[in-house]
This record gives C-alpha cells, structure tokens and sequence, in this order.
C-alpha cells in the first residue's frame, strides 16, 4: 500500500445537510428548508405562485413541501445536526482523526439570502471565516464546495432555477464573492456537486418526457457556462487557487455479454458520467453531444461567447463521489434494484445495502483508472462511505465492523489503481459525522465515524460519540494507508 506522501485524507458534508441554524443571522430559504423527510422517490410537479401572482416555472421537489414552513410539519434540514453552532467540537474531532482535509459547502442563502443581491450578508460571510480559521488552526485544509444541493428558494421560485440564463450573473456573483472574501484562507474548490445528477437521475422520474430532457441539457449548459467563468476568475483573484469539477460517479457494467446490452451500457456512461466531465476538463462538448441531444429534440440556448468561455475555463482537477455500481440491459430486468436513487438492474455478483446501493470496490478502481487516462488530471474521491444503521449498544458506543469493512475494501480499491499509476490525490469519506440524508431526509442513514444523536423524527440530544471506525480511520491516517 503505498499512498503518496502528501496525500489529503479526509471527509466531507454539504452546508444543507449539516448547519441547521436555517434561519438565523440573515440567512433566507433553501428548497431543502421546505422539504419533509421522505425521499426523492414521492417526486412531483409543483407550480408556484411568484410575488405578482401569476405562476412561476414549475419544479419538482419531494412530497411534503410546500415551498414555506408550515406548522406540524417536520423539516429535518432545518436544524441538521446544528454544526453552526458546533462546528469547533466538530472540527476538533476531525482533527483528532487527522485530516488533513475538510470538505464542506457553503450555503449560498448565508451569503445572498434571495441571490440576486447586490451586497452579501456579512453575518453568513463571518460564520465560514470562523470555520475556516478554525481548520487552519488544526492544520486541515479545507475543500469548498460552492453549490451543494442548496440554491436561494427564491432563485428557484422567481426565476425558476437553473431553466434560467440570469443564474450564470448570480452563481458568478457569489463565487466571486467568496473568492475574494477568503483569499488566502481557502484554494480549492469545487463549483457545482454532483453536476451531472441533473440529467443521470431524470429516469428516474415516474414519466420522462422530451421536455425534461431539454430543460436538464439547458440547465446544464448554463451551469456549465457558469463553473468556467468561475474558474477563470478564481485563477485570476489568486493563482493559488484550485478548481475542481464534481461528478456523481456510478460505474455501470453492461448486465449481458449481448452486445446490445454493451453499447447501451457505453451510451449510458457518455449521457450519466462523461458528458459533465468532458465539458469541464476538456472545455468542449464532445461528439456524441449532439446524438444525445437529437434523442429528444433537444435545441440550446448556446452562443459562441459561451463556447469560448468553456474553453477558457477547463478545471484544475476531476473530483467524483463513488459509493456504488449499476448494470445496464436492453433485455427485460427481471430483477430491479429499487433503492433510493440506485438505477439499473441488480447485478447477481454483488451484495447490496439496506438502501439498495451495490457494494463495489473494483468499480471504484475501474472508475479512477479510466478516467486517469480519459483526463490526465488530478484525481480526487471526494465522496465514499456506507448508509447503514447504527446500533448504540449498552456500553454506550457503536461497534460499525461494516463501515470499517466497507472503506477498508475501497481504500485498498485506491491503493490499487495508484499503484497502477492513476493520479488520486486525496479521498474525503462522506458524512464523516452523520447527517442528513440528501435521498431520504432520514438521520437513520448512517455514514458518520462520528456517531450524532438525534433521530428520524427530530429527538436526541445532538450529541457526538465516535465510532469504533473513528479509531480505525485514524489508524488509516497516521500510517498513510499502511494499517487497513
Ligand atoms: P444519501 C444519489 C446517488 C449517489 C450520490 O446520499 C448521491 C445521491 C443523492 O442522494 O448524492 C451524494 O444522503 C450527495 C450527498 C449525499 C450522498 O451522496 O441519499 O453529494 O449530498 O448525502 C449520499 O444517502
């Protein structure tokens, strides 16, 4: 096992998952403020009514919302696991474990509260000063993701999102904002998680029509647009700084040796996971864009300024979350799996997770081995770990033999692949404390080396206790991957 000297072991959360504190200092609404425990699978239309009265652009969030708080209804995002008010005992314990990085997000709604602002909210923009000089005072380094999940409500509800090219002048705004307010504090970025969830997921939706294809291609292309003028002006604010693109990484393996299944699997990669990261670390679109975009008709809104920014504005490095495979089949699936947000059939060779994700070490070797030689870039897991629930047994600690089986098989994944000459640079755990789940809104979706009291309908006493992998993560650390 041998990781490079300098290695950025870690772990990572998103400010919606974590903060809480929904609505103090200044802060405004997010879209996961108003959302119920429940899970993306419940999806539906929802039309809002704007300012004037007159309906805004329709948007699909989980049953539940109502696009404001209402009373009797429980919103588990709203108070997270209340890192605002605890992130120095939160970082003192990832210090203990070592990192020497620190993935988090900033909401943007702490620093625009609506987002088409002129001035940021000073109060949001001291809050992260005081996280970021807190990691800096343990030594960690932190990775910033810029978007995660948690746009203003208003941008969603007034401008209809990312449907609309005045979001590119916002994100840019704020992004800028933070660059220039934390020079020297943060240099590496991320500009948008999980980017191409956007277009991977849509199938998933109950029935998908050409227009949501073409709403998904537009919204990408002007999120697109907005992460390369960003990475410019990063470079340009402070050359220190490090710009990554994010992917949503799920290796697919065609189910059948039919070679139908085969090239339906190789159009699945290039719609789900190329597409996205061919654009940001190649700075064009590549050829098969435009048979995706004939499939369903799809005309952009796409000038040559714009193709020109693209190229401009290319990623310093790729970063990906990794947590689970899928098989791809034109044949009928006999056997689907159905978990949140998992695609595909099952693969009869795997074990699955209590929420239907594949366990899949070698898919984590065959993704970082292809997309070293696809990028020849720096590689970077920023996202890996085990949803599972959590037993306090009566000695008062959680004995998680399984995360610890299931990270200690990716790790060695990583090793693998690095001593196959791929380019990996760091690996950020995810939800290194537990948190709330993106998919379901359950606290009971465990990733956590640190164990948080507070349960699926909102009790507990938020309290911390680290797991058995906590100590087996610092091990991992202090012998740079050596004691597995
Ligand atoms: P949860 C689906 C598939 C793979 C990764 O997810 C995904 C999702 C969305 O749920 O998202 C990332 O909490 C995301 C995190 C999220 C994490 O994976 O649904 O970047 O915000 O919490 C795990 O189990």
């Amino acid at each position: 096992m041998r990781f490079p000297t300098n290695f950025y072991w870690g772990g990572a959360t998103a400010a919606n998952q974590c903060e809480g504190a929904y609505d103090v200092d200044g802060r405004g609404l997010t879209l996961k403020d108003v959302t119920t425990i429940g899970g993306l699978k419940k999806r539906r239309q929802v039309t809002y009514l704007q300012a004037d009265g007159t309906p805004g652009k329709g948007l699909a969030i989980p049953d539940g919302a109502h696009g404001a708080v209402l009373p009797n209804e429980y919103y588990p995002n709203q108070t997270g696991i209340d890192f605002y008010h605890r992130y120095q005992e939160d970082i003192a314990l990832f210090a203990k474990m070592g990192f020497k990085m620190y993935r988090m997000s900033i909401s943007w709604s702490r620093i625009f509260p609506r987002g088409d602002e002129e001035e940021p909210n000073q109060a949001g923009l001291d809050f992260y000063r005081r996280v970021f000089e807190t990691l800096k005072a343990h030594g960690i380094e932190p990775l910033v993701t810029i978007s995660h999940f948690d746009m203003p409500l208003h941008l969603e509800t007034v401008y209809g999102g990312w449907n609309d090219r005045r979001m590119i002048a916002f994100y840019q705004h704020y992004a800028e904002t933070l660059f220039t307010t934390y020079r020297g504090l943060v240099k590496h970025w991320i500009t948008f998680n999980e980017i191409n969830n956007t277009i991977m997921f849509l199938a998933l939706r109950s029935q998908t029509s050409a227009a949501d294809y073409q709403r998904a291609y537009q919204q990408l292309h002007y999120q697109f647009v907005a992460s390369a003028l960003v990475v410019k002006r990063a470079h340009a604010i402070d050359p220190e700084n490090q710009v990554g693109c994010m992917i949503c990484g799920i290796t697919s393996y065609p189910l059948t040796c039919d070679p139908a299944d085969v090239l339906k699997n190789r159009y699945a990669w290039e719609q789900n996971i190329y597409y996205c990261g061919d654009v940001q670390c190649q700075g064009q679109y590549p050829t098969y864009a435009q048979r995706l975009w004939d499939e369903y008709q799809v005309d952009l809104d796409m000038t040559a300024t714009d193709l020109e920014i693209l190229k401009a504005g290319t990623v310093d490095w790729y970063t990906f979350s990794y947590y689970m495979s899928t098989a791809i089949t034109t044949h009928e699936i006999t056997s689907a799996v159905g978990g949140n947000f998992s695609i595909g059939a099952r693969n009869p060779y795997l074990q699955y997770s209590e929420w239907e994700w594949a366990d899949d070490p070698d898919g984590l070797q065959y993704y970082l081995e292809l997309m070293n030689d696809r990028y020849h870039l720096p590689l970077m897991i920023v996202e890996n770990g085990l949803g599972a629930k959590d037993q306090l047994t009566a000695d008062g600690q959680i004995h998680d033999q399984y995360r610890i089986s299931y990270m200690r098989k990716h790790i060695q994944a990583m090793a693998t692949a690095i001593q196959h000459g791929v380019n990996l640079i760091g690996y950020t755990s995810w939800g290194c404390i537990d948190l709330v789940s993106a998919g379901t809104g359950q606290m009971s979706k465990r990733y956590g080396l640190i164990y948080v009291d507070r349960q699926d309908d909102g009790s507990g006493t938020l309290a911390r206790i680290p797991k058995d992998s906590f100590y087996w993560y610092q091990r991992v650390i202090a012998s740079n991957g050596q004691a597995l």
